[in-house]
């Protein structure tokens, strides 16, 4: 760990994680007290993940929870109470009750989109958030994460290529914790890193200790501002581990004893702790008062909710399909000044000419008409096989053989008709 923030920066840190892990603690208890509805997932051991990745946005910034994420809802200032709630599934939830565990969102004050079940279909979600922020001139960054197997799934590769080909102000973060439910990361994927799976859409990425809170906030930070200044979606690998199973019903067996000792010794949390006593950031005194003001939190917090009542039996009906006023006021909340929502004022440069649009041939060698001009003539393909990488010209550069019978210009019906032929 490396010193490098503010003293405040790293008392908010240190906060955070004993936050999120004090809510879980908990939790675990209301479960076994059997005031828990549903199933209760854990992410000890990754605290440093949620919260240093979202303490890396700003306020105005957008994120998305995956079942491990409730230090990053924490950080976002989603109250323990809503938290403790939803997972008690009690009326005054913001899901009234209707939902559980983290399904819940808040689209207009902390700009928080609600998890989703299926995995990586967040991951489209969230880069369309971020292309509506770019397009609105919001300057704003969104983010979401996503599990070692998670991103296996095709919608994480559609979704990240789709976010890599619009270049969005979007950052995702892999957490590898080394296990999918009971499969094994080796046994689902051939990657030592699984960061390397950002090559393939021409993006970058880093790998970050994902047990190093600092270290995380450092490259979330990085990344996030990258992201912001316009080089487009970012992907970081959090390597860590699992340290209970994949919710409260698996006891992990299939976990070896090493792996397991070898990480306990990696606790986030005493990593942090021995970083900041050797930083002289915080003594005996200074964490006692911590604890002492969590622990106050949370005992009200958890009053509150155990007193919160659960939904009335006559609302079980309303709000499972909406049909409008009778369940809900449906309001446009989209509804901005003209002006604001119009280019020139969006932050994005339409720019949609396409030089060499049917024309030249195909770097097959056939007739085939090629679509754009930057595809290498058919002879220079042809010779392709004998040489080396160094000797061929570059994709891109190539200039078409034919000029271009037409400049598509945006804007027009007729211009998008042929931009999509
Ligand atoms: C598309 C899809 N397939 C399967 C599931 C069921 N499922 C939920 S969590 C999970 C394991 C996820 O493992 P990983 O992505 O590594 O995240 P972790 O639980 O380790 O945080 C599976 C298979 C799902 N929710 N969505
Ligand atoms: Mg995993």
């Amino acid at each position: 760990m490396k010193k490098e923030l503010t003293r405040q920066q790293y008392l908010d840190l240190y906060y955070y994680m004993r936050l999120n892990r004090a809510v879980e603690d908990m939790m675990v208890k209301l479960f076994r007290q059997n005031k828990i509805v549903g199933g209760l997932y854990s992410s000890l051991g990754q605290e440093a993940i949620s919260v240093g990745t979202a303490y890396a946005l700003e306020k105005k910034d957008w994120l998305a929870p995956m079942i491990r994420n409730i230090g990053a809802l924490l950080v976002k200032g989603v109250r323990p109470r809503d938290i403790f709630m939803q997972h008690m599934a009690k009326y005054d939830s913001p899901t009234k009750g209707k939902d559980g565990t983290s399904h819940f969102g808040d689209l207009d004050v902390l700009h928080i989109v609600s998890p989703i079940s299926m995995l990586g279909d967040l991951i489209p979600v969230m880069t369309g958030v971020a292309m509506a922020g770019r397009y609105l001139g919001q300057k704003t960054v969104a983010m979401t994460w996503i599990g070692d197997g998670g991103s296996s799934t095709g919608v994480f590769h559609e979704g990240l290529n789709f976010a890599a080909a619009q270049k969005a102000p979007f950052v995702l973060i892999l957490e590898n914790n080394l296990w999918a439910y009971s499969t094994p990361v080796r046994k689902q994927v051939p990657l030592e890193n699984l960061a390397d799976r950002a090559k393939a859409y021409g993006i970058d990425s880093y790998i970050v200790d994902g047990n190093d809170v600092v270290a995380v906030y450092s490259t979330a930070r990085e990344a996030v501002e990258r992201a912001r200044a316009g080089e487009g979606p970012i992907l970081i690998e959090a390597k860590s581990f699992r340290r209970l199973g994949h919710a409260q019903h698996d006891p992990a067996e299939y976990v070896p004893k090493e792996m397991r000792a070898y990480w306990e010794a990696r606790d986030p949390i005493a990593l942090y702790e021995k970083f900041m006593s050797s930083e002289k950031l915080l003594d005996a005194q200074g964490k006692k008062e911590m604890e002492e003001k969590i622990d106050t939190l949370l005992s009200a917090e958890r009053d509150f909710a155990e007193n919160s009542p659960m939904p009335p039996a006559e609302l079980a009906e309303t709000g499972v399909y909406c049909n409008g006023d009778d369940c809900h006021k449906i309001q446009a909340k989209w509804e901005r000044p003209v002006a604001e929502v119009t280019p020139p004022r969006s932050s994005v440069k339409a720019v949609w000419t396409v030089p060499g649009f049917g024309s030249g041939k195909g770097s097959g060698g056939a007739n085939a008409p090629i679509h754009f001009g930057d595809t290498q003539p058919a002879e220079h393909a042809a010779g392709n096989g004998t040489k080396s990488g160094k000797d061929r010209k570059p994709m891109g550069k190539t200039p078409a053989k034919v000029a271009p019978k037409k400049t598509v210009k945006a804007g027009t019906a007729s211009a998008s008709r042929k931009a999509r032929r």
